[in-house]
């Protein structure tokens, strides 16, 4: 049984999924045993406690730097003893120290396809550049902001009277069918790094990447 600690700092739709995806078993053999939220009012804890999840907060401001706020965090989730650390929805940077420390075993959703629009108001940023092609990346942290290993991408389209949040709704539809997909991959012992490269073991990665969100939107 693989033990995971899902952060959050929101709304927690991602770790929502995750805990509807354990229940039903997509996650193969793991149970998520603690939820942390750096923040009290995020809408996330209430949906994990009324899950029976053990919930906590640690809360960025009230500590003197961005060290002793980790350093705390990392003794709340540590009393889990997790094999694998989620980031949903969390927006705090973390040192290297932190990364370090869950090396391995620290995944993250991020609202792009990276390597492009790494960072903050990623669904603004491609409105403005004028893409076509958007979505989402489930991959390792490492001290490099949004540069980690990628383990899985979405892509879906956008279109010419998007705005910020329909085409967040349509990205948000496939992180809830990724992001269970990575959890489960890693949870199998699947995925592996070769030459900073992740290989997912016996996996069609293809079936994974393309994301006909047109075809299954509602106009
Ligand atoms: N930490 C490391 N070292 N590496 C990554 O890849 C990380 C990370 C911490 C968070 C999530 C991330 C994202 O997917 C993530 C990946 C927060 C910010 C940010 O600027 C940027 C990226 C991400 C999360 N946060 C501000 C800060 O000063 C605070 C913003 C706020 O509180 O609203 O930490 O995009
Ligand atoms: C998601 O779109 C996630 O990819 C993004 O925030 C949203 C959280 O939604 N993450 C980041 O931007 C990290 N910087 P949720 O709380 O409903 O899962």
């Amino acid at each position: 049984m693989k033990r995971i600690v899902i952060l959050i700092s929101g709304r927690g739709s991602n770790m929502a999924r995750l805990l509807e995806a354990s229940r039903q078993g997509e996650l193969n053999d793991a149970a998520i045993v603690a939820v942390f939220s750096n923040r009290a009012d995020a809408e996330g804890l209430r949906i994990a406690a009324q899950a029976g999840i053990p919930t906590g907060v640690v809360e960025h401001r009230a500590y003197s730097g961005r060290e002793a706020f980790e350093q705390a965090l990392a003794s709340a989730i540590d009393a889990y003893a997790p094999d694998l650390v989620v980031l949903a929805g969390f927006m705090r940077i973390l040192t290297e120290g932190f990364v370090r420390h869950y090396d391995g075993r620290l995944l993250n959703i991020h609202p792009s396809l990276l390597p492009v629009f790494p960072g903050l108001d990623t669904h603004r940023r491609a409105l403005l550049e004028g893409v076509r092609l958007h979505g989402c990346t489930v991959h390792f942290v490492t001290p490099s902001l949004d540069h980690g290993p990628i383990i899985v991408q979405a892509a879906v389209p956008i279109l010419d009277d998007d705005d910020e949040a329909r085409l967040a709704a349509r990205v948000l539809a496939e992180e809830h069918r990724i992001y269970p997909l990575a959890v489960r991959w890693f949870v199998e012992g699947r995925l592996t790094l070769v030459e900073g490269r992740v290989r997912v073991a016996g996996e069609q990665i293809e079936a994974a990447l393309i994301a006909p969100a047109l075809l299954r939107e509602k106009p």
